[in-house]
């Protein structure tokens, strides 16, 4: 039997530290002051620095990281339709091998940051399926370490490109998790609405979850939000679907909204924004005023629904500059949405924790809870402000109850005494 004892861990929304006791992998004991344990148990002292559960980066496309270095994918007007085009072009090369590594690179630096779950798109508008291939043997190859959730995203349409419906059919049958869909990019508002119903078809008849590329436009006649809602509470598929940037909400008239609000309750689909992709993304096509193009995260959540951030894109025609640093993007994620009360700032985190989690389905085992899988983070803070106000890093990523990674802490010479601590 393997046991460990970790000491002094400030749980979020708990006054006192506690010792957190792990055995075969799983929570077993979370309590103040745990003195009887097994002989041989590792003992660590976690220092009163606050312990969470693993970040989650629930909207990621890793078949497209680090693509952005070929001068062809070149993206100028730095709009999300140049992105599709400058991706269409460019991306006929692709190996399994080859993407594997840039994947792989991708989740160990996001994992470095305290992320343990990842739910990626893969482009399945491709008839040999290879970035599919990749995702499905790279799930299988990293999942003691981060788990992977792949969505059959059709990108280049289910119906704009030809036998694109097929595919993400096939690629479900292949073992995606998640249907995928793009109906603003759809030649026809007509054809969007059956990508969505399509969609949810699909997942009844696979048994699988569904997050649509949903209204990523500054277009306010984009309203295909409210047909993934409706199919959402009609198939009573509910929580288990989502929409990914719905960012046409931001333009969308008051009334329009209020009474979209209602829907998006009764439906309870899942939010995800993706705040420093959106923010370049959008109002391109605005002159001043020029509009941020986020979804309405804090109306959303102040209702009561469920919103989460992610990552989006590390290096490739659509954003150039993604680290796959979760805390960096709640960091713009909080500004942008304009979500900076004390308390808003307290209880940032959940944005790429429980919210995460609650969008990937997986509540039943996230969180230090005793019984759960033995995952947390320990970030180099005492308090969910101090951790946001200062943007820190993990220190450490333990995962079935071991250690994922551990960061020495930051050094620092000077002789200056201003300096000095
Ligand atoms: N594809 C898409 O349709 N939208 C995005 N934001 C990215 C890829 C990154
Ligand atoms: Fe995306």
């Amino acid at each position: 039997m393997k046991s460990s004892l970790f000491k002094n861990a400030a749980l979020r929304g708990t006054e006192n530290l506690v010792d957190i006791y792990v055995e075969n992998g799983l929570f077993k004991q979370i309590a103040a002051n745990i003195t009887t344990v097994p002989e041989g148990t590792h003992v660590v002292d976690l220092g009163g620095k606050l312990t969470i559960p693993p970040y989650c980066d629930p909207h990621i496309h890793l078949d497209y990281v680090f693509s952005a270095f070929n001068p062809a994918a070149a993206n100028k007007t730095g709009s999300l339709f140049e992105g599709i085009q400058r991706w269409s072009e460019t991306k006929g090369s692709l190996t399994v091998n080859e993407i594997k590594i840039r994947a792989k690179q991708a989740m160990r630096q996001e994992m470095l940051t305290g992320v343990q779950h990842i739910r990626t798109h893969v482009d399945v508008t491709d008839p040999k399926l290879t970035a599919l291939k990749a995702m499905l043997e790279l799930r299988e190859e990293v999942k003691e370490s981060c788990d992977l959730q792949i969505i059959a995203f059709p990108q280049e349409g289910m119906y704009a490109y030809k036998g694109g419906d097929e595919l993400v059919e096939e690629a479900l049958k292949m073992g995606a998790d998640l249907v995928g869909a793009i109906p603003h990019f759809e030649f026809t508002r007509e054809d969007g609405v059956k990508s969505v119903e399509r969609a949810f078809e699909l997942a009844v008849k696979y048994d699988k979850m569904v997050d649509i590329h949903c209204d990523e436009t500054d277009d306010e006649q984009s309203r295909f939000l409210e047909v993934l809602a409706a199919q959402a509470y009609r198939t009573g598929l509910a929580e288990k679907a989502t929409a990914s940037h719905t960012c046409a909400m931001h333009s969308y008239n008051n009334a329009y909204t209020y009474k979209l609000f209602r829907l998006l309750g009764l439906s309870k689909v899942n939010f995800i924004a993706c705040p420093t992709e959106n923010i370049h993304l959008q109002g391109r096509f605005d002159n001043f005023p020029k509009r941020r193009g986020l979804t309405r995260v804090k109306e959303l959540h102040d209702a009561g629904i469920n919103v989460c951030f992610a990552q989006d894109s590390m290096s490739d025609p659509w954003y150039p500059v993604g680290n796959g640093n979760l805390m960096n993007i709640l960091d713009a994620g909080i500004h942008i949405a304009q979500m900076m009360s004390m308390e808003e700032i307290d209880n940032a985190l959940d944005f790429i924790t429980i919210n995460g989690a609650r969008t990937l389905n997986i509540l039943d085992s996230y969180g230090i809870k005793e019984g759960n899988p033995a995952n947390f983070i320990v970030l180099n803070a005492k308090t969910g402000f101090e951790a946001v106000c200062n943007r820190v890093s993990v220190a450490c990523s333990v995962r079935k109850g071991e250690f994922l990674f551990e960061r020495e802490p930051e050094v620092i010479k000077t002789n200056n005494p201003l300096l000095q601590a």
